[in-house]
């Protein structure tokens, strides 16, 4: 508005001068400056489940892109010589591949230039089939099951290690490190939870350990004690749960209620700040082990621990798993845009391919199908309601 009315009152001078005396030398206006050319707006989408009983994962998810999306806009950044401003579509997807799928139209009939999400391995893979048709780059922060890079579409990415490395990680932990001779797996039934229980199987019998029992639930259920009942006779040295840890906290506590004191093992999807709050007295120090499927250690550790003290300001909130890796991906998209010169997914996706970036959560290269080159998991306790860092291992 300011700068129109700086033009119409310039105009208005120039007019009047046009009208006076002839003879009179025209006062000389001085050159109009050109308008500063608008803004190239560039949507980005988000979706995770902001929504339903893992929405705590979701809106850490979220936030972490927010802060990437308030960074990038006040750098004033430019792509291809003009000057963009980036817009946050975010959705929510509940959990529920369908509510993914849904949300997976939306954005692509909202012209977004790429989508980072979804959380879920269950959501993340029907709607990369979408993203896929529409020639939409996205990139999950967090999706582990190796089926979301193995389909053979050529811009998906993944910020995390998959459930292979994951799960088969762990179950040698459980057999080399926790010394567990005997092992009970339970799942959740979703493309992530019995993924990475089958990978931790393969794991413990790699390590010569026993699978004893095996049971499965929903990512919905809070009543668990026939499964625990019936494992609580097979004795086993280690409970290892496939599944979040919206299901993990009340297992755990009816753990407890049994008297069954085993170990609790899972991946990433129990291992957040939430799990000792949905736990309560069912946890006990050093009794639960699980591991984020990324990591960082030495040097890099500094710029992790500022972005975490940095989104615990801006948030009221820990992290609880992934925003760190929701902020590096918008950051990577972003980068490949300001490579390419181009926010057509057409143009940058080679750029988001030939990635090498420097983020919160290390060094960010992708392999040819998509994968994080070199992948960390970050093996973690918890002591005192908080998670403890063990080891970060490749
Ligand atoms: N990776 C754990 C949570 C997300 C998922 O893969 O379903």
């Amino acid at each position: 508005m300011q700068l129109n009315l700086k033009l119409a009152v310039l105009a208005a001078a120039v007019a009047l001068a046009a009208c006076g005396k002839k003879e009179e030398a025209a006062p000389v206006a001085a050159p109009a400056a050109a308008p500063a050319p608008a803004a190239q707006v560039i949507k980005i989408g988000h979706v995770g489940p902001t929504s339903g009983g893992i929405a705590h994962l979701g809106k850490d998810n979220e936030n972490g892109a927010k802060m990437a999306i308030e960074e990038l806009n006040a750098a004033g950044l430019t792509i291809g010589g003009a000057p963009v401003t980036f817009e946050l579509l975010a959705e929510d997807d509940a959990a529920d591949p369908k509510q993914g799928t849904a949300a997976a139209t939306k954005l692509v009939d909202a012209k977004v230039a790429g989508v980072i999400g979804h959380l879920n391995s269950g959501t993340t893979i029907p709607a990369s089939q979408i993203y896929n048709d529409a020639g939409i780059p996205q990139i999950s922060p967090s999706a582990t099951n190796p089926k979301y890079t193995r389909q053979g579409y050529a811009g998906v990415f993944r910020m995390v290690a998959d459930d292979v490395h994951l799960g088969g990680t762990l179950g040698k932990y459980a057999v080399e490190t926790l010394g567990a001779k005997t092992v009970a797996v339970i799942d959740d039934r979703t493309a992530y939870g019995q993924g990475v229980a089958d990978e931790f199987e393969k794991g413990v019998a790699a390590a010569g350990g026993t699978v004893v029992g095996r049971e499965f639930t929903n990512d919905k259920a809070t009543d668990f004690n026939a499964i625990l009942t019936t494992l609580k006779a097979k004795k086993p040295d280690v409970v290892f749960f496939g599944g979040m840890d919206a299901v993990a906290g009340p297992m755990l506590k009816q753990m407890k209620q049994l008297g069954i004191n085993a170990k609790f093992m899972g991946g990433d999807g129990i291992c957040s700040s939430e799990l000792p709050k949905l736990a309560a007295e069912g946890m006990a120090d050093e009794q639960v082990y699980c591991a984020e499927a990324g990591g960082v250690e030495g040097e890099q550790k500094e710029g992790m621990d500022k972005f975490r003290a940095d989104f615990k300001a801006k948030f009221g909130a820990d992290v609880q798993v992934y925003a760190p890796y929701v902020y590096d991906a918008v950051k990577v998209m972003a980068n490949a845009m300001v490579t390419a010169g181009s926010a057509d997914p057409k143009v940058y996706l080679p750029a988001l391919k030939a990635t090498n970036y420097k983020g919160v959560t290390g060094n960010i290269a992708f392999d040819e199908k998509g994968d994080i080159k070199n992948g960390a998991l970050t093996l973690m306790t918890y002591k005192g309601g908080a998670r403890t860092t063990l080891a970060v291992i490749r």
